[in-house]
């Protein structure tokens, strides 16, 4: 028997706010969360939707170096990116909050007292690595080394991006830090573990006995294999001076781990939600229905009444901590509610290779939205129609522009247009009254009235690639209807017919402009105006007579536009260049020569020189044969630049050589000295000339 809820509390995982997020992330939880969120709206359900940046973590800290600035510089920027990019893709939270927020703060100390108070937290002084250099306890990502699982050589202390693997730094084989790139220490400090251990039969009652059945395969069986691999104490407290800092007198330099943190961030949003409601003093709520009469404690009903179903949206890497860390949490507070289901994705890869914004390969969101402004439901729907609901999937710029061209545009846009453009030709762009229906009409209605159940199926056992074909096959049946019917040939012979053809086209129309709107928010959005059906709700979906007879349609340009190849295969070169691009730049410098004497060194004849003539040599692609100025003397000197420079465009510069190496035969031409080049990391050669114009022959030293 299935519980009876009368409430849900969604939330999508809180992204990292340490740089831009990629389309990924999009497939992993924002869309699926989005889309069923929009869809328990429309059904008038009493529905919140929280989610807001994750600001803690070593994560932001990592990226303040990176970026020569402060941790809440980072956090400042990147929540604000990320804001921005959420909302022009339609992600409809009620708010999207920030863990740097007090609110969060003080939610997140009470939660790690109530359980410290109860005595559920172990106390232990351990070993941790510490960078002697940089004088910190280095936490998970600060730590790197060769994944004991894989070999990946660049795993972190909690996690081998390469191959999934939860680790703990001490499993990492030889271990380096981020921050100094030495090899850490050992050195005792005192934390706050959580004992996981503890849990392992209730966690088999809660996950693996009554979520066995409703819970994905990908999920239950990463839960499964944690619990039956043993379940250990998890440190809750970490050395950082970035983070919540723990509530205890004996606890200077130590905040709450990020993941103990982070989850909480869920229900601060929440609170912070009633908390504006309430006060009318908004800063982060975008609330999405009536609120009206929202008191400050509603928040409660929402994570702490057993008719609220709680739905976690992430991507896989999270799972461990949705589903057993969090629950362990909550459960030991004896006072908030488990999650009923979390439909976490796999990961979307992006041409063939895993997406990754550190490798530059990846579709970053604000990328895309620079590049297609008008186009967020195209990304929407090219992801929905590819997520990795079941195993890793795919995304390619090609099939992007085929979900667009031969589905959004061939499909949905040209029934639309086609609808909407003959009645304004033939009715004046008034609907049409319906009249007597043929079999193909009543076939087509009844087509019309199953499709919202069918989407409805689908959303609600979180297999959102199913729902959207299922919303694009209405649009399907709208389409050939109309290729059935072809109402422009019997214009002139039989206008009641095409009036009724139109009709039921167009109460079609009405529908998708219903259904559509949790996958295509934009695109439900200029439908609605068109038809000027007001806000449905998907119980009024599929009927016949969403469209009054003689109601006025407003004219709206296309829906979609074709995208063509040339656009593609722009983007394709762009993601190839910034691949490229970052590739030199993470590039490892040429370590240095053995060590040589200042003797040594002080042999070396080195000057400036002037290039008097220069000639490509015959059956030679790299040489070029210079006459060079030395100040001492005029001498040929042959150089393999020839790939780098024209002899025209070396003429009369100043250049560095050694003037007293040994003469040595090149293609039978005496050289004498050599030309000093620097070799770039993209394999350039630039010449080395002085900062200002000197004399022929003037030494360097
Ligand atoms: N900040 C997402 C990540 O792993 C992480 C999610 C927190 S949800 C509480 O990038
Ligand atoms: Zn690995």
């Amino acid at each position: 028997m299935s519980k009876t809820f009368n409430r849900y509390t969604v939330t999508a995982a809180l992204p990292y706010a340490n740089g831009p997020k990629h389309i990924g992330h999009l497939a992993g939880a924002y869309i699926p969360s989005d889309v069923y969120v929009r869809y328990l709206r429309l059904c008038g359900k009493d529905v919140i939707f929280v989610c807001g940046s994750d600001e803690h973590g070593t994560a932001i800290p990592n990226q303040a170096l990176k970026e020569n600035t402060s941790s809440q510089a980072i956090v400042d920027k990147y929540d604000a990116l990320i804001r921005d990019c959420f909302v022009k893709l339609g992600m409809s939270f009620d708010i999207y909050h920030r863990t740097t927020e007090p609110i969060h703060h003080q939610t997140s100390q009470e939660i790690f007292l109530n359980i410290y108070n109860k005595g559920l937290l172990t106390e232990e002084t351990s070993e941790q690595y510490y960078d002697e250099e940089a004088k910190l306890f280095l936490a998970d990502r600060y730590i790197v080394g060769t994944c004991p699982k894989c070999a990946h050589t660049n795993a972190y202390g909690d996690q081998c991006e390469k191959c999934g693997s939860t680790l703990s730094p001490r499993e990492l084989i030889n271990p380096r830090s981020t921050v100094s790139g030495k090899t850490p220490v050992l050195k005792l400090t005192k934390h706050w573990y959580l004992p996981l251990e503890n849990y392992e039969p209730w966690l088999r009652e809660w996950i693996l006995k009554s979520h066995q059945d409703d819970w994905k395969p990908n999920v239950y069986g990463q839960c499964k294999s944690w619990i039956e691999a043993g379940l250990q104490p998890r440190a809750m407290t970490r050395d950082l001076d970035w983070g919540i800092k723990v509530p205890l007198p004996d606890a200077d330099g130590k905040v709450l781990y990020v993941w103990f943190d982070a989850p909480i961030g869920y229900i601060s949003a929440t609170r912070a939600l009633f908390d504006e409601l309430q006060s009318g003093n908004i800063k982060f709520a975008t609330p999405r229905r009536d609120f009206t009469g929202a008191k400050k404690d509603d928040w409660k009903k929402y994570w702490q009444a057993e008719d609220t179903r709680l739905i976690h949206f992430i991507g896989k890497d999270n799972i461990v901590f949705h589903c057993i860390i969090f629950p362990v949490m909550l459960h030991a507070t004896g006072e908030y509610i488990l999650p009923d289901n979390v439909p976490a994705n796999e990961f979307m890869n992006l041409e063939g290779d895993k997406m990754s914004t550190s490798r530059g390969w990846s579709i970053e969101m604000h990328e895309y939205l620079q590049d297609f402004p008008d186009k967020p439901d195209v990304l929407r729907y090219a992801l929905l129609t590819n997520l990795p609901e079941a195993k890793d999937s795919e995304f390619t710029w090609k099939d992007f522009q085929a979900k667009n061209n031969n589905e959004l545009v061939a499909i949905f846009g040209n029934f639309v247009n086609r609808a909407v453009v003959l009645t304004q030709k033939y009715f004046d762009n008034k609907v049409p009254v319906q009249g007597l229906l043929t079999d193909l009409d009543k076939k087509a209605l009844d087509d019309l009235k199953a499709a919202p159940a069918k989407i409805a199926a689908s959303i609600e056992t979180f297999r959102f690639r199913e729902a959207t074909a299922n919303l694009m096959d209405l649009a399907r049946v709208g389409n050939k209807y109309l290729a059935e019917t072809e109402p422009w040939k019997l214009a002139k012979t039989d206008l009641a017919r095409v009036g009724t053809i139109l009709n039921v086209s167009l109460q079609i129309a009405a529908t998708l402009s219903v259904v559509a709107e949790p996958f295509l928010p934009f695109t439900s959005r200029k439908l609605k105006d068109m038809l000027g059906v007001g806000e449905l709700t998907w119980q009024q979906s599929g009927g016949n007579n969403l469209v009054k007879e003689d109601a006025p349609l407003t004219y709206a340009p296309l829906l979609f536009e074709k995208i063509e190849d040339v656009v593609i295969e722009a983007q394709i070169k762009k993601l190839m260049d910034t691949k490229n691009a970052m590739e030199l730049a993470n590039q490892p410098v040429t370590p240095a020569k053995a060590e040589v004497s200042f003797d040594d060194f002080s042999k070396m004849d080195i000057r400036i020189g002037i290039i008097l003539k220069a000639e490509r040599v015959d059956k030679s692609k790299k040489l070029l044969k210079l006459q060079v100025d030395t100040g001492i003397d005029t001498r040929t000197v042959m150089s393999g630049i020839a790939e780098h420079f024209t002899p025209e465009e070396l003429i009369g510069k100043q250049v560095t050589l050694l003037v007293n190496l040994a003469p040595r035969k090149i293609m039978g031409v005496e050289s004498q000295g050599m030309i000093l080049m620097a070799s770039d990391k993209d394999g350039s050669l630039k010449l080395l000339n002085p900062s200002g114009e000197v004399a022929a022959g003037s030494q360097v030293s």
